[in-house]
């Protein structure tokens, strides 16, 4: 199976995969896109999540009503009625305890085939995982597709036929999501065993019938996490060398508003470079960035907040 991915997603995937490498080394590591610091001894845990609700794994037609389906004993993955019936899967999971920022390996759901399908997929299931309060499905049009989404994405394509009920296997399993779990738990709301919520764009002439909760508990949706919870997402250096001083400042005040990737600033992976990255900056910032010797005067910390802020006046007067 072929993976097709986006390149920011690349980018970080080297940086994460450089980490893990690293880990053995229990050292300070810098890597292309972002900087890990590793905390001796690392290790890595790993946590499998099935949904344990009829409410927790939904349907959304993509018509002009966006009608809910929280009761269907089968989840079309693509489209419903042979291809013809866009939809919008979203699988949400309970007790996800992994504390916020720790570095994901990897991550990817395990789903089981309801019935046969064997339609060429000719474009890509798009993942997304979302950004806020992961709440439970309800029957309203529109809940999966109202929330909000994360910036990054990750393509499912070159899906094989499913081709046998009750097969649980690489072909029914997404490609690696580790990114979204990143951004999931890098957020500033993240807290231990909070739920999450991932959600599978479809499209029409392509479908892959898996198992619901409502169909067969123990065969639905299966989220796996690989992370290590000695280890945790640098917010703030974005030029990969160890600190978070005033050079990864000037990145981020040069892409302010304009910057997609950790490169540009985007500590938080939503794909937009804005207050709450500056936030997380600073916090890193004052912490001296994993240097203790590295803490800034709280003048410095005034000028940097200055800085930002005329950066948003003038960003409001270009909007006027
Ligand atoms: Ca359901
Ligand atoms: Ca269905
Ligand atoms: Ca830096
Ligand atoms: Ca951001």
């Amino acid at each position: 199976m072929q993976l097709r991915t986006t390149i920011p997603y690349l980018l970080l995937r080297t940086a994460i995969h450089g980490a893990r490498s690293a880990v053995s080394r229990g050292a300070l590591v810098a890597i292309a896109g972002c900087a890990i610091f590793i905390a001796a001894p690392a290790k890595a845990d790993v946590i499998s999540v099935r949904i344990a609700d009829g409410n927790d794994d939904a349907e959304e037609h993509l018509n002009e009503n966006n009608n809910i389906d929280l009761g269907s004993s089968d989840l079309e993955i693509g489209a419903e009625g042979g291809g013809s019936d866009a939809q919008l899967i979203g699988v949400r999971f309970l007790d996800i305890d992994i504390p916020r920022g720790a570095i994901i390996n990897s991550a990817n759901i395990q789903f089981t085939v309801d019935e046969t399908d064997d339609e060429v997929q000719e474009e890509p299931i798009r993942i997304f995982g979302e950004l806020g309060e992961a709440l439970r499905f309800s029957g309203n049009g529109g809940d999966i597709s109202s929330r909000t989404r994360t910036g990054l994405s990750i393509d499912w394509a070159d899906i094989p036929p499913w081709d046998t009920v009750g097969d649980a296997g690489p072909d029914q399993q997404t490609p690696d999501i580790g990114i979204l779990v990143q951004a999931i738990v890098n957020q500033s709301t993240w807290e231990p065993n909070n739920a999450m919520v991932l959600m599978m764009l479809g499209h029409e002439n392509f479908e892959r019938t898996a198992e619901s909760f409502n169909g067969t508990p123990e065969a639905a949706a299966l989220l796996t996490i690989d992370f290590d919870p000695n280890s945790f997402f640098a917010f703030g250096d974005y030029n990969d060398d160890g600190a978070v001083d005033l050079a990864d400042y000037e990145i981020l005040k040069a892409n302010f508003n304009t910057g997609t990737t950790f490169a540009e600033g985007d500590g938080t992976l939503d794909g937009k470079v804005d207050l709450r990255d500056f936030v997380e900056f600073l916090r890193e910032f004052n912490a001296g960035g994993g240097n203790a010797a590295a803490v800034p005067e709280p003048s410095t910390v005034l000028l940097l907040g200055a800085g930002i802020a005329l950066l948003m006046a003038s960003t409001k007067r270009r909007a006027i």
